[in-house]
């Protein structure tokens, strides 16, 4: 997050999420804004408008600190960061966990896996993601 923040404040960037489920399919979401801000604010979130074919599943995430399961900065009494077993910019919690539990596929219990609620669902755990960032 320190690399995301130096790069992202040197330049505007754009993000693109591509997706995979474990039938091969593929999905994207793109951002056409993104930037970590620094570490003494806890790693805030900015991203632009969505385009895309996944869903805007980060829309939640947008202007939110950055949580750990050391450092709940999210607005949850909980703490999202170890219920959803991955650092994010939770919320309450969030519908996209790119850092949760690598599941293979459908799984049962709590919202843990590699989710991206607005394509697969939460108990769907996808089978390979990727947060690529470019300059603009
Ligand atoms: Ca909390």
């Amino acid at each position: 997050n320190r690399n995301l923040n130096f790069l992202t404040g040197l330049r505007s960037h754009e993000l693109k999420i591509t997706l995979m489920d474990w039938e091969g399919q593929t999905r994207y979401a793109h951002y056409d804004a993104f930037s970590v801000g620094a570490e003494a604010d806890k790693f805030p979130l900015t991203l632009g408008d969505y385009s895309g074919n996944a869903g805007d599943g980060m829309a939640h995430n947008n202007g939110m600190r950055f949580s750990t399961v050391d450092q709940d900065n999210d607005r949850s009494s909980g703490d999202c960061a170890s219920a959803r077993k991955g650092a994010w910019w939770h919320v309450d919690c969030t519908y996209a966990n790119l850092n949760g539990l690598y599941l293979r596929g459908s799984y049962s219990g709590d919202w843990r896996g590699v989710f991206w609620y607005h394509w697969r669902g939460w108990r769907y755990s996808l089978k390979h993601t990727e947060m690529k960032m470019r300059r603009l």
